[in-house]
């Protein structure tokens, strides 16, 4: 019985805790995460997949906030932001990203703000990592005078620079955008461009900077990186915060949803991906989950492409 214990715990020290693309919670689907690091918390901003089983759209109306202290155990702090907070939208409480500036915390979403193929982004602020936040604009940061703008008005991800200046780019479809920020976090500062260099931008773009290099990681779908309807996550890398982009390769493969949607962030000296995937029981392509796995880097600055873990 000893000897056998001993094996069995051999076998488990070996195999190392499971992690990874076990999803953060089972109890909703998640997907679309952002992260944030305050003090010793991981939070991750997360959409609320409400599709029925075998649902062939996304329903979503609000966003929830998971809160860990260990990357491993996440607590649902709840809904913290929903459709009902910006008055002047309609539908699609699609992919935000939360963005601290001046002891305040700027919650950047994008809303359907007037019907079908019009979305917008708006902008919503808190005290706290936590909140409680309202709409900060009163109407959007972001929108066009026509539906089914090209790239739609999505999927905002927003960074600060060590010097202060406040980037966001967004974009879907047929392109990425680009644009400064006023100190106000609620004005652009300066005219919308399109960066250059980002290629196979499908969605979903992430930005970060590390050891002085600019990473913008984003949903691809071409086929040089995954099957028809799926994406992967590609990443370009760039000397200045509005590029030019070099197209960098894939960090991450395809996964079980169609869709795909990266958060890329250091956390007590270890580097994760946060994204989705269909893996929750009773999952699919509209019932999403997050999860996060390990990501490790190359001496050269370059990601290794992330393991999905399966455990
Ligand atoms: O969740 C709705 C949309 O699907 C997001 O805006 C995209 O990033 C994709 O995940």
């Amino acid at each position: 019985l000893c000897a056998a214990v001993l094996t069995l715990g051999l076998v488990l020290l070996a195999a190392g805790p499971a992690f990874g693309a076990a999803p953060i919670t089972t109890s909703i689907y998640t997907a679309d995460p952002a992260a944030l690091v305050v003090g010793n918390t991981l939070y991750l901003y997360t959409g609320h997949d409400e599709a029925a089983t075998g649902g062939t759209n996304f329903v979503m109306r609000d966003w929830h906030v998971f809160s860990s202290t260990d990357a491993t155990a996440f607590t649902d702090q709840g809904v913290k932001l929903s459709l009902a907070d910006f008055p002047w939208a309609g539908g699609d409480a699609w992919a935000g990203e939360v963005e601290p500036h001046g002891g305040k915390y700027y919650w950047y979403v994008p809303v359907n703000g007037r019907g079908a193929g019009w979305m917008d982004i708006g902008v919503a602020v808190g005290d706290t990592p936590l909140g409680p936040f309202h709409d900060a604009k009163g109407g959007p940061l972001i929108s066009d005078s026509t539906p089914n703008s090209s790239p739609l008005n999505i999927d905002p991800t927003v960074f600060t620079d060590d010097d202060g200046q406040v980037y966001m780019y967004w974009g879907s479809y047929n392109g990425v955008r680009a644009a400064k920020l006023n100190s106000d976090m609620i004005s652009l500062n300066g005219s919308v461009i399109t960066p250059q260099g980002v290629t196979n931008f499908w969605e979903a773009p992430w930005m970060f900077k590390r050891n002085g290099v600019y990473y913008l990681a984003y949903s691809a779908n071409d086929s040089g990186c995954s099957a028809p309807g799926y994406a992967c996550i590609r990443y370009a890398t760039a000397s200045n915060p509005l590029g030019p982009w070099t197209q960098r390769g894939v960090v991450l493969d395809q996964v079980t949803s169609t869709t795909n949607h990266p958060a890329i962030i250091e956390f007590n000296g270890q580097w994760y991906m946060v994204y989705h995937n269909a893996n929750a029981p009773g999952g699919g392509n509209f019932r999403r989950s997050v999860t996060l796995d390990k990501l490790y880097w190359n001496a050269d600055g370059t990601m290794q492409k992330v393991v999905q873990t399966t455990t």
